[in-house]
């Protein structure tokens, strides 16, 4: 049954039940019919005066809002920061002080380059930005999945983003930097070389927003009651562990779920899993500063938390999705300039920068002064202050006094607050004023070279072939070779593989460094994703391809494993209705095989009679389920009759301990335990040898 009604002339009707389902204008005017525009007669002209069709489509015509300049792909969950250790000796902000206290949050994940409408998963810096909601006042901490950033002062931000983007002329290529002008910039721009390391890693290609790591970037500053500052760098560190995908993966899964973050997050989420992150902080002082080796002001470094340690002191919890995502995750606008008193900035002059332009890009974005209205950005403590008018002024303020001092409020109305209110760092400043760049910014490869000596050997390669892979679109050969010298500054064997990869008949002259890189930095094991991964499968996913006569006993065993674990299960199957299992019974699938690949799945399960999987050996997605699990280097668990779907696929033969058998369903819950190793790296070898 529907409840669909047609009219005469075949349009819908749906009906309201009564006062509280009945549609209005956006006036409030009920409306009688939503699908009709008035005509003169049934066949006759539509009328200039159907003042409801009208705002509707005036409505509709003006839906959109520029989409942002950069991190226009995002998605945005809501949830609460909660502090585990008070720090009032490194901060007055009642946020670090009042331990147990929920402080709501709204976190948007987004990546940089892309278009609105851009894959998910296109190599690229995930942004990593939090509203905390405190009862002093909005704390955007406006940070990146990466600790370091590619320039050092924030003149450059237009060029580095004008490169990355799709070339002018073409409007191409959309989402990727695997094309001349962004290596053109970035090999014209050695500050850049850390963070190129960083973003040819696979920190790039996140498995989930869920599975990375956070940073506030910027060395701030926290102050105390007395006023005493100490500088601090904001990590967020992902309870979930570290997880990214490979390459091949990624391009695949851009194909088959262009939404992949954004569904993860919400799936797990709707799913109750809620994602947590602890909030950590690097503490420092001037001593420090001084002896480190690099400028602590300068973005393109990092200070190793071999070096400071990371002291956590409190977690985020992302608990909801949003309720409508234009409202909330278009309109979040964060400022990097919004803090609370006892934090505090410092003269990075790339957070320098930032604070007027994320100010600047919201009035355009927006529309006007009166952002702040928004629910979504609205202060969750009382506002006052005598701000007026301006376009779409959301409140009301009453009484003739909009001024201060004034004589009419005293008492009641706003007035500066000396002990409460924010009061900057009374740090001394003096200096020629001048257009330059500090001498000890001037390092350009120690810590490029820090990180990628800091990789296991399958993320060395990863980054090897990450950058044969993006020097192999740039058509000039110029820019390649000056790239290659770049590398030979940073690490000679990564130089002389990419050189191979592209086919450079020997290698190009070093670039020559502004300064003498440190050779000899200690590797910095934070700085590897498979070092820090999870120790089990929590929060991950498991595909279970059946077809008709497969194990029930099995599946079932499987499944339950797997939410033993806490992962989740989706059933594959040649058909969305499902497969017959051995027990006879219809068992539903979630997904068809055509929108099931594996490169969806952390692991796979396949679980078939040995009739189905010779069948199954001539079909396509079947095949890729397989040969693509394998190439991912996942998990697979087999039920012995399936061998002729492996043969079919070419793994037969090439079956390695990253293989499980499933004899019985005694095997499942080994299986799901060698799954928490997430991928079997040690096939990786064999398959590019
Ligand atoms: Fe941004 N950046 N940025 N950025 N950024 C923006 O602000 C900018 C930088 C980051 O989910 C814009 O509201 C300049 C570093 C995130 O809404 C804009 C410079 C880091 C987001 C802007 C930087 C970031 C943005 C575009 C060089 C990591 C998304 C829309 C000085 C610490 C926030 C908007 C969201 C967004 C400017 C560099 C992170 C134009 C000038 C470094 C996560 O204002």
């Amino acid at each position: 049954m529907t409840d669909l009604n047609l009219s005469k002339g075949g349009a819908p009707h749906q009906t309201a039940k009564g006062d509280d389902d009945t549609m209005t204008t956006a006036q409030g005017a009920p409306v009688a019919d939503d699908q009709n525009w008035l005509k003169s007669g049934p066949r006759g002209p539509s009328l200039l005066e159907d003042q409801i069709a009208r705002e509707k489509i005036f409505h509709f015509d003006h839906e959109r809002i520029p989409e942002r300049v950069v991190h226009a792909r995002g998605y945005g969950v809501h949830g609460h920061f909660e502090l585990k250790e008070a720090i009032p000796e490194l901060s007055r902000a009642k946020i670090f002080n009042e331990v147990g206290k929920k402080v709501p949050t709204f976190t948007r994940f987004s990546t940089v380059a892309g278009n609105k409408g851009s894959p998910d998963l296109a190599r690229d810096v995930r942004g990593f930005a939090t509203k905390f909601y405190t009862e002093e006042g909005n704390w955007d901490l406006v940070g990146n999945n990466i600790p370091v950033f590619f320039i050092q002062d924030a003149i450059k931000f237009p060029d580095l983003i004008h490169a990355a983007k799709p070339a002018p002329d073409r409007g191409f290529p959309q989402a990727q930097t695997a094309h001349d002008n962004f290596w053109d910039f970035i090999s014209l721009s050695p500050e850049s070389m850390n963070m190129v390391m960083w973003i040819m890693s696979d920190r790039t290609i996140p498995r989930s927003f869920r599975f990375m790591e956070g940073f506030g970037v910027h060395s701030f500053r926290l102050v105390n009651a007395e006023g005493k500052s100490h500088y601090v760098k904001f990590h967020w560190k992902p309870k979930q562990g570290l997880q990214s995908v490979v390459w091949n993966e990624a391009l695949k899964v851009n194909g088959m779920d262009p939404d992949f973050h954004r569904r993860d997050m919400w799936d797990s989420i709707d799913a109750g899993d809620f994602p947590q992150w602890d909030l950590g902080i690097q503490v420092f002082d001037d001593e420090f500063a001084d002896k480190f080796d690099f400028d602590i002001l300068d973005a393109t470094k990092i200070i190793p938390e071999e070096e400071v340690p990371v002291r956590i002191i409190g977690t985020l919890t992302l608990d909801a999705n949003v309720d409508n995502f234009f409202a909330e995750t278009e309109q979040v606008a964060f400022c990097t300039q919004n803090v609370v008193p006892g934090i505090d900035f410092t003269n990075d002059p790339l957070l320098q920068g930032r604070n007027f332009s994320y100010l600047d890009t919201q009035l355009k974005r927006l529309g006007g002064p009166n952002f702040t209205h928004i629910p979504i950005n609205a202060p969750k403590c009382p506002v006052r202050h005598y701000q007026q008018d301006g376009h779409m002024a959301m409140t009301n303020p009453k009484g003739r006094v909009n001024y201060e001092p004034n004589s009419w409020d005293h008492g009641e109305g706003p007035r500066e607050n000396p002990q409460k209110g924010f009061t900057s760092y009374p740090e001394p400043v003096e200096g020629v004023k001048e257009r330059v760049r500090s001498e000890t910014f001037a390092d350009h490869y120690s810590q490029a070279r820090q990180f990628y000596i800091s990789q296991t050997p399958n993320e060395q390669d990863h980054m090897a072939s990450a950058l044969t892979f993006e020097l192999s679109k740039v058509e000039r050969m110029d820019i390649r070779q000056r790239m290659v010298g770049h590398l030979r500054n940073i690490d000679e064997g990564l130089a002389q593989e990419v050189a191979d990869g592209i086919g450079l008949p020997e290698l190009p002259e070093k670039v020559l460094a502004a300064r003498k890189p440190i050779m000899d930095l200690k590797e910095s094991p934070a700085l590897s994703i498979i070092k820090n991964g999870p120790s089990s499968f929590k929060g991950r996913k498991l595909g279970i391809y059946i077809a008709e006569g497969g194990d029930a006993d099995l599946v079932a065993a499987l499944k339950e494993a797997a939410e033993a674990v806490g992962a989740m299960v989706a059933i594959v199957a040649p058909h969305v209705a499902g497969a017959k299992l051995s027990d006879g019974k219809m068992m539903e699938a979630d997904e068809k095989i055509d929108g099931g690949p594996s490169v969806v799945f952390d692991a796979v399960a396949l679980v078939m009679s040995e009739a189905s999987a010779k069948k199954l050996a001539l079909n396509k997605p079947s095949l890729d389920f397989v040969s693509d699990a394998f190439a991912h280097l996942k998990f697979i668990g087999y039920d012995p009759a399936v061998k002729p779907l492996l043969e079919g696929a070419g793994v037969a033969s090439r079956m390695d301990d990253g293989f499980i058998k499933l004899g019985s369903k005694a095997d499942a819950k080994s299986f799901l335990k060698s799954c928490g190793d997430l991928r079997f790296w040690n096939r990786e070898a064999k398959m590019n040898g």
